[in-house]
């Protein structure tokens, strides 16, 4: 495997999960695979998971790892071309990658969206640069559009704790303050509509995700009828897709509660974190035994592992 972005840079999903669910029974099995090979984690944007449980699946595989808060500690990059460098950035992305591709064997990358320019965001322009330029294998640590070792995490702890053939998923918007990535749904939405899952979208009107990821989905704007008899419920605050990075003001009731769960099939409660308590995901779910959050958040070092795994096999 060179590229790790969406569902469709995987051939074989079952296998992968599989795999995931093995590397957690065996986790030092492979050390080998990763002798004298260098990770580097490269952050444009905060993280406590993706960058504390990749770094741990690349230890457990005997890498080296390098981790970077490029925004914060390197130069300020420039991805345009034709530019003459005369403003606030100081190197552009063709020498700064270039460099990476020669100190790593495998460069992950996280690079939020604007949220202004929807064509630019959706072009997946800085991470395809960092894979063009850094001429390595690149593992996303979540770009503009998708967040691909989340979601296979996520389907790993589905797979996990189903407790029927089939499962009931439910991915339902949640209230949020600020104008939040569609990253993540996206990348959940592209993810369940490929695995043996039943899958519905709830979200209030006027957040209607890309169609792009949600083929073969049930879409409704009515969370109650989709909550019933759901097996698993994901949270998540999104922003609208149209129009563009915008937050609709008015569903604050949205919020997933106890109350709401009455009517699943005692339903897990999953969420990819960071989670805003009592304003996504009341404190009595979080709190309680039908959360997943902090479980799912461990099976990203697994999830990050087997994409790891098939990497190195790849050198
Ligand atoms: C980010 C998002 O929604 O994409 C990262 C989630 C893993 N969340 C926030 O910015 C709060
Ligand atoms: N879920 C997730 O990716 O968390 P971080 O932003 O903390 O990495």
């Amino acid at each position: 495997m060179k590229l790790f972005s969406s569902v469709n840079d995987v051939t074989d999903i079952k296998q992968l999960v599989a795999d995931a669910l093995h590397l957690k029974q065996n986790p030092y099995g492979y050390k080998h695979l990763g002798e004298n090979r260098t990770l580097g984690l490269m952050f444009l944007n905060p993280s406590l998971r993706t960058r504390l449980s990749t770094q741990k699946a690349a230890m457990n595989l005997g890498m080296n790892v390098m981790v970077m808060n490029v925004d914060k500690e390197g130069w300020a990059l420039e991805f345009n071309d034709n530019v003459v460098m005369n403003g606030t950035t100081v190197e552009h992305v063709r020498e700064a990658a270039g460099v990476m591709g020669q100190y790593l064997d495998i460069l992950g990358i996280r690079s939020f969206p604007g949220l202004k320019d929807r064509e630019l965001d959706y072009s997946e322009e800085i991470f395809n640069k960092f894979v063009e330029f850094s001429k390595i294998p690149v593992v996303s640590l979540e770009s503009a559009t998708r967040h691909p070792l989340q979601s296979l995490a996520d389907l790993v702890t589905i797979e996990e704790l189903k407790p029927r053939p089939w499962p009931k998923v439910v991915l339902t918007w949640a209230p949020h303050v600020k104008a939040l990535p569609q990253a993540v749904p996206n990348s959940f939405a592209e993810w369940m509509c490929k695995a043996e899952v039943d899958f519905v979208i709830a979200q209030p009107k006027g957040y209607e995700l890309c169609a792009d990821f949600t083929q073969g989905a049930t879409i409704t704007h009515n969370q109650e009828e989709a909550l019933t008899d759901a097996d698993f419920i994901y949270v998540k605050n999104w922003s609208a897709y149209e129009p563009y990075g915008k937050v609709i003001p008015g569903y604050d009731d949205w919020m997933m509660t106890n109350e709401k769960l009455a009517a699943t099939n005692n339903a897990k409660v999953m969420h990819c974190l960071p989670v805003r308590r009592n304003l996504e995901l009341s404190a009595e779910i979080l709190d309680g035994p039908n959360s997943l959050v902090v479980h799912e958040a461990g099976n990203r070092v697994w999830s990050a592992q087997a994409v790891l795994k098939k990497m190195l096999e790849g050198l």
